[in-house]
């Protein structure tokens, strides 16, 4: 029997913006702020489904590929911290239509297939810094990443080499 495997559906970020965000993160917080997500490793979760069998995924993975909407634009134009989990972020000031009922049909397939879901709502969300446990100056308002996303992507978390790695492993496009 295989191994069960941690998986998530989430946003790719393109890698030009992924470079920038980096550049701009190095300028705007201090270095002790809390530990960088490595560039390669920026995006936007839509659902987490922590560890799912082989089954499973076959499954979850039959149910992305009905789902049928358009893309949208995002546009990454606010920062914050949460200090409870110790991370800080980039989002939406306001978040697109599609975003969120991208999230919501995943999250709903996700719940029905039997993967744990967080009851609360999405807060959609890049996260920059983990450990970040005391508060941060977030950058001023100026900044902004704007995009348009026209797929989604099935993510294997791992450990590989001692680095923690996100590795697509499946990915639908967004049309009518
Ligand atoms: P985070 O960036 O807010 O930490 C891969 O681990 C992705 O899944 C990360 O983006 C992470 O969100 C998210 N994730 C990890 N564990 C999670 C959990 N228990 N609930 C919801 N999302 C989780």
């Amino acid at each position: 029997m295989s191994e069960a495997k941690r998986l998530f559906f989430a946003i790719e970020l393109p890698e030009a913006t992924r470079e920038e965000i980096v550049r701009w993160r190095a300028e705007n917080f201090p270095q002790d702020a809390g530990r960088p997500v490595a560039a390669a490793n920026l995006h936007l979760t839509l659902a987490f489904l922590g560890e799912v069998s082989a089954q499973k995924q076959q499954a979850l993975e039959t149910l992305a590929g009905r789902i049928r909407q358009p893309g949208f634009t995002l546009r990454l134009d606010d920062a914050g911290q949460w200090l409870r989990s110790r991370v800080a972020w980039l989002g939406c000031r306001q978040s697109p239509r599609g975003l969120i009922q991208l999230a919501e049909m995943l999250r709903a397939q996700a719940s029905r297939s039997g993967c744990w879901q967080s009851p609360g709502p999405f807060h959609p969300h890049v996260t920059l810094l983990r450990d970040a446990g005391q508060a941060v100056a977030i950058p001023p308002p100026g900044f902004q990443w704007s995009f348009p996303v026209t797929e989604f992507v099935l993510y294997e978390s791992h450990f590989a080499g001692g680095r923690l790695r996100y590795t697509p492993v499946n990915r639908w496009t967004l049309s009518t």
